[in-house]
């Protein structure tokens, strides 16, 4: 069995006192233990920001990399390892932001692997300047006249583009966070978990603020129903829902399934390095 022990970290924690970003980190490693997953059978992939920071507060594999560019590395990674589990830990502007690109694209390609992004609706770690998710008017410590731009609809263009599992969670609700969690990791495909993380440093909104707003999704709705999965994508207002906003569990096919048949027959990691002179040889060809 598993113990929650074998993910504490030694590194010194750098988060903001009572950041809800401990929440998400508790509720992550929760999660894993629940799974029964051992930290050697887990990697995290990261970029750059206090989200991103999340990989050195938990003991398994890690990869922590450039701002924006996480996905690309975490779709590496499972394409290579299939059977490692590949978690994704970024914030609103690593992900939206500077890292849209390979968001909307490994939307499309459906890796095998868990997005889970910390959406306090600011640049956190920079201290305080307008994310893509920002809504529009709020004033930042940069945009003191308030912000011109609508904010995205992140949920809305995941599921737009063929996402199976789209699901928002809470990080000041533990319980329903892990939940949540573990249905995103054990689901086979590109599953995203867009987590409401209040900066209470740089936020344009309050705890309570947000607090008021959540709701849990009830027990009668069905996130089979696309239709209904983009309304509830799109409600942000007097009520936020979370939980599982939809999930698809028929079998699509898998990045990493398709890239090993076609590309490489096998699991990379099997086929072990090519000699020193076949590398050398290759350099050369392109000097
Ligand atoms: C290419 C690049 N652009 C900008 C930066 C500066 N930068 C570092 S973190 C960050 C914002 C991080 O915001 P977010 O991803 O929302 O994470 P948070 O800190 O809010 O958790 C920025 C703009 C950078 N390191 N690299
Ligand atoms: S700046 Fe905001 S997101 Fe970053 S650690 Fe502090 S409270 Fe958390
Ligand atoms: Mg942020």
């Amino acid at each position: 069995m598993v113990k929650i022990e074998a993910y504490r970290s030694d590194a010194e924690n750098q988060w903001c006192p009572g950041c809800p970003n401990f929440g998400i980190l508790a509720a992550l490693k929760n999660a894993l233990v629940n799974l029964g997953k051992k930290p050697e059978e887990v990697c995290l992939v990261s970029g750059i920001g206090q989200a991103a920071k999340m990989p050195h507060y938990l003991k398994c594999n890690f990869f922590n990399g450039l701002h924006g560019r996480t996905l690309p590395v975490a779709v590496a990674i499972n394409v290579v390892n299939p059977e490692l589990i590949t978690i994704v830990v970024t914030g609103d502007g690593d992900c939206y932001g500077e890292g849209g690109n390979h968001f909307l694209h490994n939307i499309r390609r459906n890796p095998n692997i868990t997005l889970i992004v910390h959406n306090n609706q600011i640049y956190g770690l920079t201290k305080g300047q307008a994310s893509p998710t920002t809504e529009a008017e709020d004033k930042t410590r940069l945009q003191f006249e308030g912000v011109e731009l609508e904010p995205l609809q992140p949920l809305a263009i995941a599921l737009l583009h063929g996402c199976s599992f789209v699901a928002r969670g809470y990080a000041g609700d533990f319980k329903h966070l892990s939940n949540l969690l573990v249905e995103a990791i054990s689901f086979k495909g590109f599953s995203y978990v867009d987590v409401i993380q209040p900066c209470i440093s740089w936020g344009t909104h309050s705890v309570s603020w947000y607090r008021e707003k959540i709701y849990k999704l009830p027990q009668e709705y069905n996130p089979r129903d696309k239709e209904e999965a983009l309304k509830k994508s799109a409600e942000w207002g007097d009520r936020i829902p979370i939980g599982i906003i939809y999930r698809d569990d028929k079998p699509h096919r898998l990045f990493g399934d398709y890239f090993r048949k076609n590309i490489f027959d096998g699991k990379l990691t099997e086929l072990g390095c090519p000699p020193q002179r076949l590398i050398a040889e290759m350099i050369e060809r392109y000097r």
